[in-house]
């Protein structure tokens, strides 16, 4: 590079460093991943070295940490905040290690004392006479804003200090975060609401810590750990880093529960192995570990340069974001239908793995997003979770970057895709014919509460399907022996038990074959109230929207549900092939309400039954004609009671209504034929 190109890229390096700060520290709206900007940060600092003619008092390079925000008040710590070396191997971590021997003078042993590097905001709290009297961010380390107000509403920090033998002066340093549960959870509430959804959990506490409003802080999952004091004229009264941490723990602190003392460079490498092989199964971001000369007299011999102590570095984990281009968008079906957009990636090293995948959820956050195929996006991977896109680098998108659409059909098996109103998952509507879907299909079919064939387990249903010897649950009905006892573990015997079985199922009721077909939410009480309603199955295959929401229990998603069940080809095809092979049951007498066997009487069902919820209990007392309250009166016909059995029991009695146990229930029931 000429003088001309160096003079150009330190202004084009500068230019966007300050961009990025301003987004990220300012409107906590990072648009490059940290990795990224650590990059171009450091290409930056490598320049200005060689070339310290260009430096400049208003770079990037020149000021660590953060703006000042206005809106909050500025305060001087009362002891400087220091910034901390970073080393990225075991070279780097090695040589930290001789500096400090060299700089002894010494050979001897060192000890150090190894924590993870909390990935949150650096924050400073004064204590006067034991009393929180202050909360500081770290800002350029000399000065920071004051956020007491906010801080003061975060659980894990001490108000007052417990115990007595703290000095009449302390600043506590420390880090606030959000656990990871705590993050996901508040971004899925504010996507459910269409509210602002944070990058990864720094940000979230960042922006949590900057409200104005203390009572929005109070309502977010923050947290507080503690990593040292800080003393006026370094008076610290331990004599090292450990017992330091040990005193913050008995004064009310959190401190870290992997804080450990290691032998040498030896040591702190196996501790970054340890913790390293630990990262994701932790509830909070760490992106690192800090490792401190233990003994404070050794930490005093060695003081700092430019702000940042010899004694302390920070050896960086893998970085849990990173910046890679999206390829493709592809769509799955999962087992219930639900149709996922896939993201397909240029392969990219984050978390600690390589990623060429990863989840773009459902449609909304496609739209949240604005993610087109061909842009560059921000993936974070972190803990045991499935990579996310949670960005898109908006000034890196090319112009033919391509609009992703929903697929209006199954890209499995090509029936219609449905989008339920207030849901944000899109499904195929294939239902029994979805290959995607199949062998859950063909499971619940088979189930015990469904079709009840005996012998047809999950496992021989998954290698039935997966060897294409099923297709839907039709196909059952002309599997034969030879094939059948050509099964692995499969004999001749099972295999014939298995064909009665099957037989034997033929015979069967219109509520358990709705049931068997796997509608969407309907479940045996609704699969009952539908034959009871209608009668047959022809009834309910041409019902109206209209016509089902007149059933007992059927709102309209149900009834969309049911309507777009029926309306695929597929599953009507199914349904005649099951007949055809001979599935059979009796059709049931639709009778005026009136007619019913408990028309007029009010039911009460309490306790806990053992073959049926109480919501089956109660779909079967109003096929049978009877209302069913949710409390004991003088006007119940009857109870229902079943185990541990409590106040409603008891008030029966009092007033003498008639109480019938889960065997009694049972047998009406059957007398009823339900
Ligand atoms: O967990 C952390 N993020 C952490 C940060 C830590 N465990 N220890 C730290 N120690 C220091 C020194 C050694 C300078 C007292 C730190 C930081 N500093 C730090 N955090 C932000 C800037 C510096």
């Amino acid at each position: 590079m000429n003088d001309a190109d160096v003079r150009a890229r330190i202004q084009t390096l500068r230019d966007a460093l300050t961009e990025h700060n301003h987004k990220y520290y300012v409107l906590d709206e990072p648009s490059i991943p940290d990795a990224e900007y650590d990059r171009l940060f450091h290409e930056l600092v490598a320049l200005e070295e060689k070339h310290p003619d260009l430096k400049s008092p208003d770079s990037p390079t020149q000021r660590v940490g953060g703006d000042v925000l206005s809106a909050f008040e500025e305060v001087e710590h009362v002891v400087p905040m220091l910034s901390l070396d970073n080393v990225f191997d075991e070279d780097g971590l090695r040589d930290f290690e001789q500096r400090i021997k060299s700089r002894l003078g010494s050979d001897a042993p060192l000890v150090f004392a190894c924590e993870p590097k909390l990935d949150g905001i650096a924050i400073s709290l004064l204590y006067e006479r034991g009393l929180l009297v202050r909360a500081a961010t770290r800002g350029d380390g000399k000065r920071g804003e004051d956020i007491t107000n906010n801080v003061k509403t975060i659980a894990s920090v001490p108000l007052r200090l417990r115990g007595s033998d703290w000095p009449d002066e302390l600043e506590v340093r420390g880090e606030i975060y959000m656990p990871r549960a705590g993050f996901e959870k508040m971004n899925a509430a504010a996507r459910a609401k269409d509210e602002k959804v944070f990058v990864n959990p720094r940000n979230a506490a960042a922006g949590s810590l900057r409200q104005l409003d203390s009572k929005i802080t109070a309502s977010r999952p923050l947290e507080l750990g503690v990593y040292g004091v800080a003393l006026r004229g370094d008076k610290s009264p331990f004599n090292c880093h450990s017992e330091n941490l040990n005193a913050l723990a008995k004064w009310g602190f959190r401190v870290s529960p992997e804080l450990r003392t290691v032998k040498g460079a030896d040591g702190c490498l196996d501790y970054y192995e340890y913790l390293l092989n630990k990262r994701d199964a932790l509830p909070y971001d760490i992106d690192g570990i800090v490792f401190k000369v233990d003994s404070i007299d050794l930490q005093r011999k060695l003081g700092f340069v430019s702000r940042a102590p010899r004694w302390a570095v920070a050896h960086k984990f893998p970085a849990q974001e990173e910046m890679t281009l999206l390829r493709d968008v592809e769509f799955q079906v999962g087992r219930t239908g639900a149709i996922t957009p896939v993201a397909r990636l240029e392969p990219v090293f984050v978390g600690g793995v390589t990623v060429s995948n990863a989840t773009l959820h459902n449609f909304d956050e496609i739209q949240r997003l604005d993610v087109r195929v061909g842009d560059t996006v921000i993936i974070r991977r972190a803990g045991d979770v499935i990579p996310q896109v949670v960005q898109v680098v908006a000034e890196k998108r090319p112009s033919d970057a391509k609009i992703i659409e929903m697929p209006t059909h199954c890209p499995v098996c090509g029936s219609e895709s449905e989008r339920v109103e207030g849901e944000a998952v899109t499904r195929c509507t294939g239902g029994l014919i979805c290959a995607a879907q199949r062998s859950q299909a063909i499971k619940h079919f088979a189930s015990r509460k469904a079709m009840d064939i005996e012998g047809l387990g999950d496992k021989i249903v998954e290698v039935l399907v997966e060897r294409e010897l099923i297709k839907h649950p039709g196909d059952l009905f002309s599997l034969d022996r030879d094939t059948l006892s050509g099964l692995e573990r499969m004999g001749q015997k099972s295999a014939q038990n298995l064909l009665d079985a099957l037989e034997k199922s033929k015979a069967t009721s219109l509520q358990r074959f709705i049931y068997s077909l796997g509608i969407r939410e309907v479940g045996e009480a609704t699969a009952l109230n539908l034959a009871q309603h209608f009668g047959n199955i022809d009834a309910i295959m041409n019902a109206s929207q209209e016509a089902l929401l007149e059933v007992s229990d059927v709102g309209p998603i149900v009834a969309s549900h049911i309507e777009h069940f029926f309306a695929e080809a597929h599953n009507r095809e199914v349904i005649e092939a099951l007949i055809a092979a001979g599935v059979h049951w009796p059709d049931i007498e639709v009778k005026d309400p009136s007619e019913l066997p408990l028309a007029g009487q009010t039911w009460v069902v309490t306790g806990t039954l053992e073959s049926m919820t109480r919501d089956e209990a109660k779909a079967k007392l109003q096929a049978l004609g009877a209302k069913v309250a949710g409390s004991v009166s003088a006007k119940t016909t009857s109870l229902v009671a079943g185990a541990s059995a409590g106040s409603k029991l008891t008030k029966a009695e009092k007033l003498g209504v008639e109480v019938i146990d889960e065997k009694a229930f049972l047998t009406l029931l059957q007398e009823h034929s339900i």
